[in-house]
């Protein structure tokens, strides 16, 4: 049979994107499509789990099988989706408000797993498809509808949030550079274990701080610094520090953890859905009495 040979064009579903023009979630879709492109991914072997927020949106532009989730919850549907059929490749996407605010604690939970799920955050520091609230990212300070003297609250650090809880990939990338993303979100997918692509995808309505210009004046590349070891872990907690986490590129990976469905006893003979479950009424009644 003829290999098939798939472009980025092979990614796009009917559905007419309904994001407001500029926004930064175009250019995350766009790397997306040409990172399953450049793996040649069968869109039939792919789950993109979406959480709720504009950028939950992407689920129904990304040819693929696609869950729109509760808010908050990409994570243990992405976990189940790969502990019950480990030959899918399970990608989660969703907004800061989805996975660092009401998702954090799974979001923790999936990273300290390592489970071998990719995870793409859309962080653009602010609440864009209920029309601009201050968000976990959102800077002390920053005005919004909800906080017209400016938040209280000080910002999570998704980065060194990330690093501490154990991540074993970690990069951030920009909308503004798709290719760079593209490159970054394959090698992620790739990665056995958990990995975290947070990208900076600026909301050109709500957030009027954190915007495109604000981005190119401050991001440092650290795929340019020939200096800088993604795999020196002290080094990359030390470098999203230093920089307040305006970095882009690999910031750390460790390719020798094992991944959590490597850990399972049964995991790697077959996927659970294909397991025929042979148990006959007696077994259970043993097992009911070991417990009992
Ligand atoms: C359980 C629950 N709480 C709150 C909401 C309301 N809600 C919908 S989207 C959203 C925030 C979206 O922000 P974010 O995740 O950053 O995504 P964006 O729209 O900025 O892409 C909120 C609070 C909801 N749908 N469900
Ligand atoms: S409101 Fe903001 S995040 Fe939502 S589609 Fe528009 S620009 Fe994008």
């Amino acid at each position: 049979m003829a290999t098939v040979i798939r472009t980025p064009k092979d990614y796009r579903t009917n559905a007419a994107p309904w994001w407001c023009p500029g926004c930064g979630d175009f250019g995350v879709l766009r790397a997306l499509q040409e990172a399953a492109a450049k793996l040649n991914l069968a869109p039939e072997n792919v789950v993109l789990v979406a959480g709720i927020g504009c950028s939950g949106k992407i689920g129904d532009y990304f040819r693929s099988y696609s869950v729109h989730t509760v808010h908050g919850r990409t994570m243990p549907v992405a976990m189940g989706i790969k502990l019950a059929n480990r030959d899918l490749t399970v990608i989660a996407a969703g907004g800061d408000g989805d996975g660092y605010g009401i998702g954090l604690n799974h979001f923790i939970h999936a990273v300290r797993r390592n489970i071998d799920i990719t995870y793409i955050v859309m962080d653009n520091h602010i609440y864009g498809l209920t029309k601009g609230q201050f968000s976990p990212t959102s800077a002390q300070g920053f005005k919004t509808t909800s906080s017209p003297a400016g938040t209280a609250d000080r910002p999570i650090k998704p980065l060194q949030l990330a690093l501490s809880a154990g991540v074993t990939y970690l990069a951030q990338a920009f909308s503004s550079h798709p290719d760079h993303m593209a490159e970054i979100i394959a090698e992620a997918i790739q990665h056995k274990g958990f990995s975290l692509v947070n990208c900076i995808s600026p909301c050109v309505t709500y957030n009027k701080v954190n915007t495109y210009d604000f981005y190119k004046e401050r991001l440092v590349n650290l795929d340019e610094d020939p200096d800088y070891d993604p795999r020196n872990y002290d080094l990359a907690v030390e470098t999203v520090r230093k920089y307040d986490e305006l970095v882009i590129g690999r910031i750390y990976i460790d390719d020798s953890q094992p991944s959590y469905q490597d850990l399972l006893p049964g995991y790697a003979e077959e996927p659970l859905v294909k397991a025929r479950l042979e148990y006959e009424p007696e077994h259970w009644q043993a097992i009911l009495k070991e417990f009992a």
